[in-house]
């Protein structure tokens, strides 16, 4: 998770411990007037990287406009809501009490931020080590663990997630609908996200339109395993 208030705080006081008034803040002060920003993290490779897998006009519109979107209508909906909620952890922990709006676009945030960092160019193949001892102990073999998160991405009837969690050490595959993730109170899947594959038709429909299936397919080529076992 890359925005808090806490490290929004510390890139502040960076700055002004530059200048002369350094020690005329109170961070204590500054800490209190910051609200609860979401941010869009920096797509970590180029629009055309994951061809043939995902097409480049697919990324650009994904991140530039629908990611982005969901990063602005957020934010104003903390503002408007007067959401106090010191980072997202928190926030996604009191889903039940946020608007539609919030719990919608927050998660929209949240969710494509993540799946941006576990996928990369050349990624994909067998996973070993941490992660290949993870998932043969939890699903009896790599084989069986991607049947499985396929079927529970095939199987999101609309809009939605598949997801891989560590739920309190052990692993779990699920899916939730619209933007909402393992790690909102009302979500009945539970956990922190070790993997997540978005299958909303604008991440796939220009390139496989109705097929879904090929997309969740193709895109096991694009899996960032070592982004992954960082979960663990
Ligand atoms: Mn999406």
């Amino acid at each position: 998770m890359k925005t808090n208030r806490r490290e929004f705080v510390k890139g502040a006081l960076k700055v002004t411990a530059a200048g002369a008034i350094a020690s005329a803040i109170n961070p204590t002060a500054l800490f209190a007037a910051l609200p609860l920003q979401f941010e869009q993290v920096k797509l970590p490779y180029a629009y055309n990287a994951l061809e043939p897998y995902i097409d480049a006009m697919t990324m650009e519109i994904h991140y530039s406009k629908h990611h982005a979107a969901y990063v602005k209508n957020v934010n104003e909906a903390v503002a408007a809501d007067k959401i106090t909620f010191e980072n997202e952890k928190d926030f996604f922990a009191n889903t039940s009490k946020l608007s539609a709006k919030a719990r919608n676009n927050g998660g929209g945030v949240y969710n494509h931020n993540f799946f941006w960092q576990v996928m990369k160019p050349n990624g994909g193949g067998v996973p070993s080590g941490k992660i290949a001892d993870a998932l043969n102990g939890a699903f009896g073999s790599f084989d069986k663990f991607k049947e499985q998160f396929t079927d529970a991405a095939m199987k999101r009837f609309g809009s939605g997630w598949a997801w891989l969690v560590n739920d309190g050490g052990k692993l779990k595959i699920g899916s939730t609908p619209n933007q909402d993730n393992p790690l909102m109170d009302i979500s009945e899947l539970k956990g922190t996200p070790l993997l997540a594959l978005d299958v909303w038709e604008h991440a796939y429909y220009l390139k496989y339109q109705n097929k879904r299936n090929e997309y969740v397919s193709n895109w096991w080529n694009v899996v960032n395993w070592d982004a992954v076992v960082k979960g663990l």
